[in-house]
């Protein structure tokens, strides 16, 4: 069956030399991404933010469905029942929803159930995923991958961000759940992911992490 429309794809091919320099900035940027959780209140350019979802939604996905929405937050009274929502999870999980485990591992991170960041921000992203579709008449429409789909999308929007110069922290207060009801979302919109996004504060320290050295993360041609 061959009842597909198609357009010629543009693409240009780089001459090698350009390829390394751009790839070479590009990881240069990217490595210097950290997740923040001390932000400055100052305001940003929330056009520059609605770009950078624009970017998101650039992103591949199953089917083409397109399972994602955003929803920008800024009002200070909305923030700040987020904030108590997500702390009452939180306190949950750190009382014991989180193993002995797992406490440990957060250990270097300094977490705890307090989240003031989330009225800090100046912005707040919530990552939708959209577990099915629906049509004209309110039918169901499956949609596919979209774990996948919406990960890779919110991968865009944390690039997009820090290459626009903001500070972003991805933050799953579970279970989201509140997220859908606060944002007055239909039942088949799962909070996937909630983004803080601002300037760091003046005095913000983070974390001193390594990142794991490309050979140990990447293999190559096991057999030649
Ligand atoms: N959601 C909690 C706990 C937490 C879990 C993981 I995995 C992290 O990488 C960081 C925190 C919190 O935000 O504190």
């Amino acid at each position: 069956m061959d009842s597909h429309q198609t357009i010629p794809l543009e693409f240009l091919r780089l001459p090698e030399e350009e390829m390394r320099r751009r790839t070479l900035l590009h990881a240069q940027a990217l490595a210097g991404r950290r997740s923040v959780r001390n932000f400055s209140a100052d305001p940003i350019p929330l056009d520059a933010v609605r770009s950078c979802i624009q970017v998101a939604a650039s992103a591949p996905s199953g089917a083409h469905k397109q399972p994602w929405h955003f929803v920008l937050v800024t009002d200070p009274t909305l923030k700040r029942k987020i904030r108590l929502a997500a702390e009452v999870e939180e306190r949950e999980n750190y009382q014991g929803r989180m193993n002995p485990q797992w406490i440990e591992d957060l250990e270097p991170l300094g977490t705890d159930h307090d989240k003031p960041f989330l009225e800090d921000a100046p912005c707040l992203i919530v990552v939708f995923r959209e577990a099915w579709g629906e049509d004209e008449e309110g039918q169901r429409r499956q949609h596919y991958y979209t774990q996948e789909s919406v990960g890779i999308a919110a991968g865009f929007l944390l690039g997009a961000l820090h290459l626009a110069g903001l500070a972003t922290l991805t933050h799953t207060p579970s279970p989201m759940g509140f997220l859908g009801s606060l944002l007055e979302q239909p039942e088949r919109m799962k909070a996937f992911l909630l983004i803080p996004v601002g300037y760091p504060a003046e005095d913000c320290r983070v974390p001193d992490l390594q990142r794991k050295p490309l050979d140990t993360v990447m293999s190559q041609n096991l057999e030649g």
